[in-house]
């Protein structure tokens, strides 16, 4: 294949410096562009996902009064929804992880701490990383079952939005689904389809992704609740995804890959998937549809992939 992939998971320390835009590096219209103290904190936060290596322990970080004001604001008012929007593998584990992972609105739970709870429930880990990643190489970090996380938390001057990831959408909406073995294989399915895929497929597959682990709803019975990270972070989309204003197809991998997504409104458009189980087959089908010279297999007990 011309396409470089990570065999083994401490390749995954070559991604660290390969950011598409840096943690301190604000756009103009971040709600934190102009606030020199804030750039300065995420310098320093940013600084230990830079030099952070597999294996190594994440360093704790002691969060200011401020960043925990805000925390506690988005704490608040997620989990007011949660119980009725939220899908049960989500409401599941939030009370585990306010017993074991120090979930409250009081305090900002430790990426370390998050990471020895969802090895112990699935074997995925947590990195820190800086910023965004390429969708090749973030993909490819959940074929090993690593998920990169921010360790900084958004402006507090507009505690309900963040134009990014933060430690808010990652720890609210993605870090829940993680500790479910059924979600967890999924995530692992669409990584393990990204190593050393064409340009084209990582696009395809980066669409599904978004329409699953950022913007997906699933059924339940006769309701439709939300399992997207994005959705379960964001309280306006939340109650809006469960109306009747969007527009709901089920989910098919071979259809979603080829949906228009807008990135800064709420979406015109989700896929509905039947269960993880199913969203997970559906992967499995849609990944053997990618022409690769070569089939991987994932060996867990060297975490590695072994080319067939
Ligand atoms: N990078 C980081 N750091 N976090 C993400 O959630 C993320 C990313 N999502 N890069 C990726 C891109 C996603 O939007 C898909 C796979 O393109
Ligand atoms: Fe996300």
């Amino acid at each position: 294949t011309n396409y470089w992939f990570p065999r083994k998971i401490s390749d995954l320390d070559l991604f660290a410096n390969k950011v598409l835009e840096m943690g301190d590096e604000l756009d103009s219209d971040h709600p934190g562009a102009t606030d020199l103290k804030y750039r300065e904190r995420r310098k320093e936060i940013t600084q230990i996902a830079s030099v952070y290596k597999h294996g190594q322990e994440i360093p704790r970080i002691t969060y200011t009064p401020e960043e925990i004001a805000t925390w506690g604001k988005v704490y608040r008012k997620l989990r007011e929804l949660f119980p009725t929007h939220a899908c049960q593998q989500h409401a599941y584990i939030i009370p585990l992880l306010e017993q074991n992972c120090g979930y409250n609105e009081n305090n900002i739970p430790q990426l370390q701490d998050i990471s020895t709870f969802l090895q112990e429930c699935t074997g995925f880990r947590i990195r820190p990383v800086q910023g965004l990643l390429s969708s090749r190489d973030f993909l490819n970090g959940l074929a090993f079952r690593v998920f990169h996380s921010t360790q900084y938390i958004r402006h507090s001057s507009v505690p309900l939005y963040t134009p990014e990831p933060d430690l808010c959408h990652e720890l609210l909406g993605h870090v829940p689904l993680f500790a479910d073995p059924d979600f967890a294989d999924f995530s692992q399915e669409i990584g393990m389809a990204s190593l050393g895929a064409t340009d084209e497929d990582v696009e395809r597959l980066a669409t599904c992704y978004w329409f699953t682990v950022e913007f997906g709803l699933c059924k339940e019975g006769d309701k439709i609740k939300a399992f997207g990270a994005g959705l379960l972070s964001s309280f306006g989309e939340l109650e809006y995804c469960l109306s009747d204003k969007p527009t709901l197809k089920p989910f098919d991998p071979f259809v979603a890959c080829y949906q228009k997504y807008p990135i800064t409104e709420f979406q015109p458009v989700y896929f509905v998937a039947e269960s993880f189980k199913s969203a997970k087959e559906k992967m499995r089908q849609f990944a053997e549809s990618l022409h690769k010279p070569f089939s991987l297999r994932y060996n867990p007990y060297t975490q590695s992939v072994e080319i067939l």
